[in-house]
C-alpha cells in the first residue's frame, strides 16, 4: 500500500487537528446518525489516543465517534479521491457525508476507501470515523481471556503488557490520484560483485496496456528504463555499477520515480541485501550485529498517537546509545517511523500485533490465525520497500497453555496447544517467506516455551529474564544460566541468536550499594552482565534491551503506577545509569554504527571498553 504523496499528479490533504469526539457506550451512534454531526461533542486531537486526553475516559475501551468537516479543493475534480486512515485501534468504520464507506479490523495498519462519488465540491464534507477497542479473546492481540491469571491479573484485562490505548493513532488523509493510477510498486534490490540491481514491479489500478518509465537518481545514476504495462503490470530492472549501498553506517538512499502517462510516484530506495550464514547475519555480505531496543509507541497525552518531535528525539537518543536496531514490539509502527529508520540507518525487526498468542482450542486459534494472516499481508504490503526492514516477526511470546507464568517453565507432554501452536506459527512463518522471499523471518520466544516452534525461523529471537523474573537478585547465577542457555540454543539450531528482550524494572533515582533489584545500579549491572556474555558468543547476532523507555502498562501488582519501568530512559526520556553502560558497549566501539572515541580503551570480558 503506497504512502500518500503530493506531486504534480497527486494531491494530499492531511486532516490532522482537533476533531469532534463523543463516546458511545450504548451504541446509539449508528441509529441516531452521529456520523452527520455530534451533539455534546468534546474536542480531541487526531492523531492521538483518547485515553490520556481526558481522565474520565482513561479506561474506556468501547465505541467512540470522531467527526471532522472539510472542503475538498475544486482542483481535485476529475481525479479519484480516497480517504486513508493510518491507524485506528482496534476496529474503525468510516462515513463520508452520511454514507458508511467501509470498516477495518486491526489496530496498527493503514486502510483506505475510495470516496469520489460521495464528495461535495461546493460545500463542506462531513467525515466521521467510529473506533472501538473492546478487549476480546479472539482478537489479535487478545484480552478478557478466561484463563486464570492469579497475581498476574491486570486491569484492563489484557493478555499483553502495555496499555490498550484506543483511538485514531495516525493521520487521516484525503488524497487524489488520476483515473488510471499506480496502485502498487515493489522494489527488490540485489548485489552481484561490484554491480547492484534494482528491480521494480509496478501495478496500475486497471489491466491496461500502456507505457511508462522508471528513473533512479543518486550515486552513479540517473538511470532510466521503460515500463511496458501488460494487463496493468510492468517490470524493469536497473543495474547500478558500483552502487553506494545502504547500511546502518551509511544509510544511503536513491530516489526512484515511477512514471506513467497520467501518474507519478516517488520513493526512496536503499540498495542492500540481507542473509544469514551459520551464526551470523550478513548485511551486504558483511557480518553485522543488531543492537538496540524493544520499543513502544507511547508517550504522555499522545498515548500511541503519532508524535513527530518524540520520534525525532527517540532516534537521536537511540543513536546516542550507539544502537543500530530495534524491534517494532509489539505491533507495526507508523510509516513515518519506518521512513526515519531508512534515513537514519536502523535495522528493523517488523512485527505484527500477535503478542502473547494462546492456542487454547481449535476454534479460537482459527479465528486468530485469520487475523494474523490479514495483518501480515497488510504489513508486508505496507513496508516491503523499506531497506531498514530486514526481518518479519510473526509473533511475540506465543505461549502454550501449560506455561507456568511464575516459574516460566512448561510441561511439554500432554499439552495439545503445543502442536496447535506449532502449526499456527509455521503457517505464519511460511506465509511471510512466501510474501517476501528477500527478507528474514522470525518469531520471538518466551522463556520456557517449546523449542521446536522456532524450526522455520531464520534467526532465533529469545526473550529472557534471567536475573529479573527468574533468579532475581542473584546476578551471578543468573548470568551463568544465561550463558548456558545461549550455548544450548545455539547447539540445537546453529542459527544466529538475537536476544530480543532482557531487562530489569528500575526506579529512576533509586540507588543502592549493594545493588538490589529496582535500583539504577542493579539495572546497570544486569545490562553489563548480559552484554559481556553476548560479546563472548560469536553466534549472538544482536542484543535488544527491554525497554527503550518506561511505558504505560496496565494496573497490577507487577506495575508501579501502571508503568513498566524497564526503560533505559524514563518515560520523559531522561537516561538512567544503564544508558551509559550501553554507550560503553555500543557507541564507543570502533565498529559501532555511531563511532565516537572517548577516553582510553581497556579490554573487559572480551570487549573493548573505554575508561
Ligand atoms: C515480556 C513481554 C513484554 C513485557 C516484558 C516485561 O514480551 O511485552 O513488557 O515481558 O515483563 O514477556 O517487562
Amino acid at each position: 500500500m503506497l504512502f500518500p504523496q503530493q506531486n504534480d499528479r497527486r494531491n494530499k490533504l492531511d486532516l490532522s487537528g482537533i476533531w469532534d469526539f463523543r463516546i458511545d457506550p450504548e451504541h446509539l451512534g449508528e441509529g441516531d446518525q452521529w456520523f452527520n454531526s455530534l451533539a455534546d461533542a468534546r474536542p480531541i486531537a487526531v492523531p492521538g489516543s483518547w485515553n490520556d486526553q481526558y481522565a474520565d475516559i482513561f479506561n474506556y475501551l468501547d465505541l467512540a465517534w470522531y467527526v471532522k468537516r472539510t472542503y475538498v479543493p475544486r482542483s481535485w475534480q476529475g481525479q479519484r479521491v480516497f480517504i486513508r486512515v493510518g491507524s485506528a485501534n482496534y476496529y474503525g468504520t468510516v462515513y463520508v457525508n452520511g454514507t458508511r464507506v467501509g470498516s477495518h479490523e486491526g489496530g496498527h495498519l493503514p486502510f483506505a476507501f475510495e470516496i469520489t462519488s460521495l464528495l461535495k465540491w461546493d460545500a463542506e464534507n462531513v467525515v466521521a470515523i467510529s473506533v472501538e477497542n473492546e478487549l476480546k479473546p479472539t482478537r489479535v492481540p487478545a484480552g478478557n481471556m478466561s484463563t486464570a491469571l492469579g497475581p498476574f491479573a491486570s486491569f484492563p484485562r489484557t493478555t499483553f503488557d502495555f496499555f490498550p490505548f484506543a483511538g485514531i493513532h495516525r493521520p487521516v488523509v484525503l488524497y487524489s490520484v488520476p483515473q488510471t493510477y499506480i496502485e502498487d510498486v515493489t522494489v527488490v534490490t540485489d548485489i552481484d560483485g561490484v554491480e547492484g540491481s534494482v528491480t521494480v514491479t509496478a501495478r496500475l489500478n486497471e489491466p491496461v496496456a500502456t507505457q511508462g518509465s522508471i528513473t533512479l537518481s543518486g550515486a552513479n545514476s540517473p538511470l532510466q528504463a521503460t515500463l511496458s504495462f501488460n494487463q496493468g503490470v510492468a517490470e524493469a530492472k536497473l543495474n547500478v555499477l558500483a552502487p553506494r549501498l545502504w547500511s546502518d553506517k551509511d544509510p544511503y538512499l536513491y530516489e526512484l520515480t515511477v512514471s506513467t502517462e497520467s501518474d507519478r510516484f516517488s520513493l526512496s530506495v536503499g540498495i542492500r541485501t540481507i542473509a544469514v550464514e551459520g551464526g551470523t547475519i550478513l548485511l551486504n555480505g558483511q557480518p553485522m550485529k543488531m543492537n538496540g531496543f524493544g520499543r513502544h509507541e507511547d508517550f504522555i497525552a499522545s498515548g500511541k498517537g503519532l508524535n513527530l518531535p518524540l520520534l525525532v528525539k527517540d532516534y537521536q537518543l537511540m543513536r546516542w546509545t550507539g544502537a543500530n536496531s530495534y524491534r517494532t514490539s509489539h505491533y507495526p509502527y507508523s510509516e513515518e517511523e519506518m521512513q526515519m529508520a531508512d534515513r537514519e540507518g536502523f535495522l528493523v525487526i517488523d512485527e505484527i500485533p500477535a503478542v502473547s498468542l494462546q492456542f487454547e482450542n481449535d476454534e479460537n486459534a482459527a479465528t486468530r490465525l485469520r487475523m494474523c494472516q490479514q495483518q501480515l499481508d497488510e504489513l508486508v504490503a505496507r513496508d516491503k520497500n523499506h531497506p531498514s526492514v530486514v526481518m518479519w516477526c510473526v509473533a511475540n511470546e506465543p505461549m502454550p497453555s501449560s506455561l507456568n507464568l511464575e516459574t516460566l517453565t512448561a510441561s511439554a507432554s500432554g499439552d495439545p496447544s503445543v502442536q496447535r501452536g506449532k502449526q499456527f506459527l509455521e503457517t505464519l512463518l511460511r506465509r511471510a517467506r512466501e510474501l517476501d522471499p528477500t527478507r528474514l523471518v522470525t518469531l520471538v520466544t518466551v522463556m520456557g516455551g517449546p523449542q521446536d516452534w522456532m524450526q522455520e525461523c531464520d534467526v532465533i529471537c529469545m526473550n529472557r529474564y534471567w536475573g529479573w523474573y527468574v533468579l532475581g537478585g542473584e546476578m551471578d547465577k543468573a548470568i551463568a544460566s544465561l550463558g548456558q542457555e545461549l550455548d544450548q540454543v545455539w547447539s540445537l539450531w546453529r542459527k544466529p541468536i538475537i536476544m530480543t528482550e532482557f531487562g530489569a524494572d528500575t526506579m529512576p533515582g533509586l540507588h543502592g550499594q549493594p545493588p538490589v533489584m529496582w535500583t539504577e545500579e542493579y539495572q546497570a549491572d544486569y545490562i553489563r552482565g548480559h552484554l559481556d556474555v553476548a560479546a563472548r558468543k560469536e553466534y549472538v547476532a544482536g542484543m535488544q534491551v527491554w525497554h527503550f523507555a518506561d511505558f504505560a502498562a496496565v494496573q497490577s501488582i507487577m506495575r508501579i503506577g501502571g508503568m513498566n519501568m524497564k526503560g533505559i530512559f524514563t518515560r520523559t526520556r531522561t537516561p538512567k545509569l544503564a544508558a551509559h553502560v550501553l554507550r560503553e558497549f555500543w557507541a564507543k566501539r570502533p565498529d559501532a554504527a555511531q563511532t565516537e572515541t572517548v577516553g582510553e580503551a581497556v579490554a573487559v570480558g572480551g570487549v573493548t571498553l573505554p575508561r
